[in-house]
C-alpha cells in the first residue's frame, strides 16, 4: 500500500464536501451555471467601494483626509520620513540596537516639539522595528501643525481591526442555521494537529498557565502525552493523538493527549487544528454548540500529516470506542488537509473516506489550494464518496460544493 502524505491547507475555509452520488451532465450543469445567481459581498464590504481608485500617489497624502473632518480629541498614527530599523539594512544585532535608540531619541524630540504646540497631547504608542511611528492622543485642530514638522511623511487615523469570523459566518449563511441550530447534539471529529482544549474559545482558562499544564514546555515535555485530568472538557469531549510530537523526525508515537503544540513551544509547528476547531466550533465559529473531538493525525513539527494517522483517524472517528458497533460514530469528519493531484481510484483516505460516508458521516475536506493547475482539488477531497439514502445524516442533494 502507498502511504501518501497529506499537507495541511493554508486556508482552512477551503473546504469541499465530499459526499457526493452522481455527476450530472453537462449540458444540465452548464444550464444551472448559466442560471445562477452569484451572491453580493457582505454589506459592509460593499460600503468600502471607493468613488474613485485608489492609487499609490493618492494613497500618500500627508494627512488622512478623514483626520481633516474630525473634531475633538483624536488617536492619530504618526509615522517619519527616517527610516525604521527594518529599513535601515542593518546587517547585525549591535546595529540594530543603536538605530532603534536613534529612532527613540528622534521620536521623543517630536514629542516633545508637539507638546509645546498642544500641551494636551500625548504619546500612546511608539515603534520602531517594524514601522517608525508613534500613536499620538491629540486635538484635531492640532493635525495639520502635527503634519507641517518637518520629521513627519504621513499622519493617519489608527485603524481597528476584527476577526475574520464574524463576517465570514453570515456571508456563507450560516447565520440563518444558527437561528435554528448551532450545531446543538452534532458530534465533529477534527482530523488535524490537534487542538488546545484550553483555549478560551472552547470554555478553558485560556492561560498560559493552563496551557503549559496540559502541553509543558517543550515537545519532549512528558505532559504532552497525558491528559492530566485536563480533559475531556465541555466542548472537546472526544480525543486521541495517533502522531505524537516527533514524527516525522522520529516515529509515530501515539498517546491519549491530542493538546496542540503552540506557539509558545520551541520547534514547534502547530495549531493549525485549533484554529479549524475554532472555525468550526468555537465561541464564535459556524457551529459552537458541536461537540469536537480532537482527533490528532498531523505533525506537531511540520506541516505534514501522516497516511497511517489519518487513516487510524478515520477509524477511531468511526467507532471511538473501539468496540467494532459504529452507533457512536461522528456526524462529521473535517479534514483541511490534501495531497495534490490524488485521485479517488489509487488514495487510499480516499477510499476510507468512501467506507465513513457509508458508515453515515460526512466528510469535509480542503480543495482549491494548489493554485489552478489540473487536478488541483487533490485527494481525500476528490473522493466520489455515495451517501446511501434514506440514511438520516447523509446531504439531502447530490452536489459537490466548493467554498
Ligand atoms: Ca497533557
Ligand atoms: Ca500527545
Ligand atoms: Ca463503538
Amino acid at each position: 500500500m502507498l502511504i501518501r502524505k497529506f499537507t495541511l491547507s493554508a486556508a482552512a475555509g477551503v473546504l469541499t464536501f465530499v459526499a457526493t452520488s452522481s455527476i450530472a451532465p453537462p449540458t444540465q450543469a452548464a444550464e444551472r451555471a448559466a442560471a445562477r445567481t452569484f451572491r453580493t459581498a457582505p454589506a459592509s464590504i460593499e460600503r468600502l467601494r471607493l468613488a474613485t481608485p485608489l492609487t499609490r500617489e493618492n494613497a500618500r497624502s500627508a494627512i488622512d483626509p478623514v483626520l481633516l473632518r474630525s473634531n475633538g480629541s483624536q488617536q492619530v498614527l504618526v509615522r517619519f520620513r527616517s527610516p525604521s530599523v527594518a529599513e535601515s539594512n542593518v546587517t547585525n544585532p549591535a546595529d540594530g540596537i543603536m538605530r532603534r535608540e536613534e529612532i527613540r531619541i528622534e521620536q521623543n524630540t517630536f514629542v516633545n516639539r508637539v507638546q509645546r504646540l498642544a500641551p494636551g497631547a500625548r504619546m500612546i504608542a511608539e515603534v520602531q522595528g517594524v514601522l517608525n511611528a508613534v500613536v499620538l492622543q491629540a486635538d484635531s485642530a492640532t493635525i495639520r501643525q502635527i503634519a507641517a514638522d518637518p520629521s513627519v511623511a504621513r499622519v493617519s487615523r489608527v485603524i481597528d481591526y476584527k476577526l475574520d469570523l464574524s463576517e465570514t459566518v453570515p456571508y456563507i449563511t450560516a447565520s440563518k442555521l444558527q437561528r435554528v441550530n448551532k450545531g446543538r447534539g452534532v458530534k465533529v471529529a477534527v482530523l488535524d494537529s490537534g487542538i488546545d482544549y484550553t483555549h478560551a474559545a472552547f470554555g478553558g482558562l485560556g492561560t498560559a498557565a493552563a496551557y503549559a499544564a496540559a502541553y509543558g514546555t517543550s515537545t519532549t515535555d512528558a505532559r504532552n502525552t497525558t491528559r492530566d485530568g485536563l480533559f475531556p472538557t465541555a466542548r472537546v469531549v472526544q480525543d486521541f493523538d495517533f502522531v505524537g510530537e516527533a514524527w516525522p523526525n522520529g516515529d509515530l508515537a501515539p498517546d491519549p493527549d491530542p493538546i496542540d503544540c503552540g506557539p509558545t513551544v520551541i520547534d514547534c509547528a502547530g495549531s493549525h487544528g485549533t484554529h479549524v476547531a475554532d472555525i468550526i466550533g468555537g465561541a464564535t465559529g459556524v457551529a459552537p454548540k458541536v461537540k469536537l473531538y480532537a482527533v490528532k493525525v498531523c505533525s506537531a513539527v511540520t506541516t505534514s500529516c501522516s497516511g497511517v494517522a489519518l487513516l487510524q483517524g478515520m477509524e477511531y472517528a468511526a467507532d471511538p470506542n473501539g468496540d467494532g458497533d459504529t452507533s457512536d460514530r461522528v456526524d462529521i469528519i473535517n479534514m483541511s488537509l490534501g495531497s495534490p493531484y490524488g485521485q479517488p481510484f489509487d488514495d487510499d483516505l480516499a477510499a476510507a473516506v468512501q467506507g465513513a460516508t457509508k458508515l453515515g458521516i460526512l466528510t469535509v475536506a480542503s480543495a482549491g489550494n494548489s493554485s489552478d493547475k489540473p487536478y488541483v482539488t487533490g485527494s481525500p477531497g476528490a473522493a466520489p464518496a455515495h451517501c446511501r439514502s434514506p440514511r438520516p445524516r447523509c446531504p439531502a442533494t447530490s452536489s459537490r460544493t466548493s467554498t
